[in-house]
């Protein structure tokens, strides 16, 4: 039975170290590198021999990691990348049978806890939520924030947990959230491909690092190539910490230390990151460590081998400076081991990482086994029952018997093939087939599709609603005093709530909700940023995953787009790719909908809702509304994006007593004006135009009924639209996105989730902007998106097709 526990690397840590002690260390560190290396070797092969789809490795990279390792601590962060193995058995925040579980895809949590099967092998990741929701005690813990895999994507996210820790270190008013911070000494570690550093959220979030000043360690691992193109196409000078020297710290500025040693010095390194992580630790200076003179012995992946693009000089090169084995080297010369002594310790670590990969296989196997017998045996003995068709369906268990890596998928099929092909038969043979399926079908909801929330008791869902509470005196405010006030009071109520973005600070934002804040709580709390949307969110990222409660602030909606690679990529698919080990509350304030010209009237609806499914939407219609919705998102632990209407914070809404505790559920539509005639959806700004239209179309006879959903994720959990299409019949959607956008997303949810189309008896229809952006100015306004008119007119033709004499066309 190999050991599967931490097998953590020891520190050098003692100024009385004797040489056999050191030897001890760094023979131990050895085993871990070729451990590793074998890991990457065999991986290769399960792949390549098609026992598992695609393998990714981090050969050539182990020195570097070791030497990582023996710098981090209880407390601190990684956000890495997919050449990260030998880090994360150093550190023991994974193991191997781990690493192989995963390259499996096993989908048990116990087997595979950074992602219960759902990544690709090499993304790593620790448990950091509990079941109930409740937080680890991230303190105590080793902590790797869950990898992706797109190039530099966890480049953001760093800053943010890098932030955390400037937060937890300056205010002291966060000194009772021990669980997650010692006084801010915990260090994040990023890593990142040299290629990767190309990207521009890499050079977006390093400026931001060096402005904020945060104990943010940043390694690049330099193979001097991205899959097959090499340095001189990526990197300006071919050498990224060169190009980098202007962020140097000199003279008392703000800046980096920044550090470049070659990846196989096993002794250069451990000094590097000693030295490099002590200052990054103790004086929060972000630090950059270019490692060079990386390998890649394999290859970039099992998708193809390097010999097609690297010449025979260069991979000569690279089998020279294979890392380990200029360790290896190294420690003959440096009478640390010997020959005999290496090869020994070679043999078991082989012996000990096929032990460990066969296991793992194994585990899988044997559930996997079990499951075809019981399918099979099922399948047969109906089989029996229907002679005219016993032969077909036996050939179906048959398949699934006698198929050498038969997965659930094989199971799935021969089942819903034999109902297929028996729909007129009914004995008890059948049912218990049928029975099979539906508890098996339960077992793999859960198993792949689950946990696209955290879906905990903590989740904004179960928040307890509030009504707000109107006095007989309640003030008459603008709408941004109204939000003001709830963040007033929140901010008061909860010390970790920060809020940050361009222009929020100093000037309480370009609307004026967060006036007066900064002045009230600090600049600590509410803060100015540079203009740099992607790495915004990764701020908020990393402070939601670090206990914090973070509202970050898109500028304009249109701006969103900037950063939603991050917020899709990353925040979006963290509970699901974790299989909810991880969660990131995070509440993205933005203000969008409608003002003027192309850049700040946009309304994106179905780039949110194709590419934010893991987030709340919500669209509030006036400024108490989303008071109330921040409350509820405040008092939850789920990420969620607010679009607050750009053109309503200068409009009058009554202030609650209880601006800062009512709560407006999430999925909860509301019924804004009763009528029978038409059922009219609309969200947002588009809601007031419809309000406004309903007063005419009163005058005309006819009487809408409006519906605001409040939210879009989740939409409308009460079926409040069907219920009103029992009334009306008639269905229009009206939003400012583009035709078949935000629209069709509703009419689905209310066509098909709801059944609404059983209670219609006309053409369901929508209203929405133009195709092309707004142009500028009021007209262009008019000409591009719903207008009372049209509102009106819409409504008005959806009568006269339904009633023409009493309705007559109006053109
Ligand atoms: C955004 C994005 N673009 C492209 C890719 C495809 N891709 C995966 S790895 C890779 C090369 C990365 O090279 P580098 O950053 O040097 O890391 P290395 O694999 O060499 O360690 C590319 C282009 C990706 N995963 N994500
Ligand atoms: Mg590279």
């Amino acid at each position: 039975m190999p050991e599967t526990t931490t097998r953590a690397t020891s520190k050098f840590n003692t100024a009385e170290l004797s040489f056999d002690d050191f030897k001890k260390i760094v023979i131990d560190d050895y085993r871990i590198g070729y451990e590793s290396r074998q890991a990457s070797l065999i991986g290769r092969r399960e792949v390549l021999t098609g026992k598992a789809k695609f393998g990714i490795f981090g050969d050539g990279k182990e020195v570097a990691q070791l030497a990582m390792a023996k710098a981090f601590r209880a407390g601190d962060w990684r956000a890495g990348y997919y050449r990260d193995q030998t880090f994360m058995f150093a550190t023991g925040m994974s193991n191997m049978k781990e690493f192989f579980a995963q390259l499996y895809a096993n989908p048990d949590i116990e087997k595979d806890p950074a992602s219960g099967g759902r990544q690709m092998n090499c993304h790593y990741a620790t448990r950091f939520v509990n079941t109930d929701g409740s937080w680890v005690n991230q303190a105590e813990t080793m902590n790797s924030s869950s990898d992706i895999s797109t190039t530099a994507g966890q480049i953001p996210r760093l800053l943010g947990l890098a932030y955390a820790s400037k937060l937890y270190r300056q205010n002291k008013e966060l000194d009772y959230l021990k669980q997650f911070s010692v006084n801010g000494n915990e260090v994040a570690f990023g890593s990142v491909g040299n290629g990767a550093t190309s990207e521009g959220s890499f050079f977006e979030t390093f400026n931001a690092g060096g402005v904020l000043q945060v104990p943010m360690a940043i390694s690049i691992w330099d193979d001097a190539y991205a899959i097959s193109v090499p340095a001189n196409l990526q990197t300006t000078k071919e050498d990224i910490s060169e190009i980098l020297k202007g962020f140097q710290r000199e003279n008392g500025s703000n800046g980096y230390e920044i550090f470049k040693v070659r990846g196989w010095d096993y002794i250069a390194l451990c000094e590097t990151y000693e030295r490099a992580i002590n200052i990054c630790r103790e004086e929060h200076v972000p630090v950059l460590i270019h490692v060079t003179e990386m390998t890649q012995p394999q290859g970039h992946s099992t998708s193809g081998s390097h010999e097609r693009y690297k010449s025979r000089e260069r991979l000569t090169w690279e089998d020279e400076h294979d890392c380990l084995l200029k360790m290896r080297e190294w420690m003959i010369t440096s009478a640390i081991s010997t020959e005999i002594e290496l090869e020994e310790l070679e043999a078991e670590a082989k012996r000990y990482v096929r032990e460990c990969q066969r296991e793992a296989a194994n585990e899988l196997a044997v559930v996997i086994k079990s499951e075809i017998e019981e399918a099979a045996a099922l399948i047969e003995a109906f089989a029996e029952t229907v002679p005219g068709k016993k032969e077909a369906i036996s050939a179906l268990s048959v398949g699934v018997r006698s198929s050498i890596d038969a997965g659930r998928r094989e199971i799935f099929s021969a089942i819903r093939k034999t109902l297929r092909l028996t729909t007129t038969e009914n004995n008890v043979e059948r049912q218990l087939l049928t029975e099979w399926l539906k508890v098996e079908k339960a077992k793999n909801t859960e198993r792949y599709n689950s946990k696209l929330f955290t879906g905990t008791p903590e989740s904004p869902l179960y928040v307890p609603v509030v009504p707000a509470i109107y006095n007989d005196d309640a003030k008459l405010l603008d709408g941004r005093e109204v939000l003001n006030a709830a963040f007033d009071a929140n901010f008061a109520r909860d010390k970790s709530i920060v809020a940050f973005g361009e222009d929020l600070g100093a000037i309480g934002d370009v609307n004026q909700g967060f006036a007066g804040l900064q002045a009230k709580y600090g600049e600590i709390r509410i803060t100015d940023t540079g203009i740099r949307e992607t790495s915004i969110i990764g701020q908020g990222m990393g402070l939601a995953m670090r206990g914090l409660r973070p509202i970050a602030e898109i500028q304009y909606l249109d701006y969103l787009i900037y950063a939603i690679t991050i917020i899709s990529d990353d925040i979006a698919s963290l509970s699901y790719r974790t299989m909810g080990g991880q969660k990131a509350p995070l509440i993205i304030r933005t203000r969008g909908h409608r003002l003027e010209g192309i850049w700040h009237s946009g309304s994106p609806m179905s780039v949110i809702l194709g590419s934010m499914r893991g987030f709340h939407i919500c669209v509030p219609r006036n400024m108490t509304q989303a008071a109330g919705m921040y409350n509820t998102l405040l008092r939850g632990d789920e990420p969620a994006l607010v679009i607050e209407c750009l053109n309503g914070y200068r409009l009058k809404e009554k202030l609650p007593a209880n601006v800062g505790e009512f709560t407006v559920p999430l999925g909860k539509a509301e019924v804004l004006r009763e009528g029978n005639d038409i059922t009219v959806v609309s969200y947002g700004s588009t809601l007031r135009i419809v309000q406004e239209a309903s007063e005419e179309l009163a005058a005309m006879g006819i009487n809408i009924e409006i519906i605001d959903p409040q939210t879009l994720y989740p939409f409308d959990t009460e079926g409040i639209c069907a219920v009103s299409l029992k009334k009306t019949s008639k269905l229009l959607v009206v939003d400012e996105d583009l035709p078949g956008a935000g629209s069709a997303y509703i009419l689905q949810k209310i066509m098909e989730g709801q059944n609404g189309y059983y209670a219609l008896d006309a053409q369901p229809k929508t209203l929405t902007a133009k195709e092309h952006r707004p142009p500028y100015g009021s007209d262009g306004d008019y000409f591009s998106k719903p207008s009372v008119d049209d509102v009106v007119e819409t409504v008005y033709a959806m009568m006269n097709e339904a009633n023409p004499s009493k309705y007559p066309a109006i053109y």
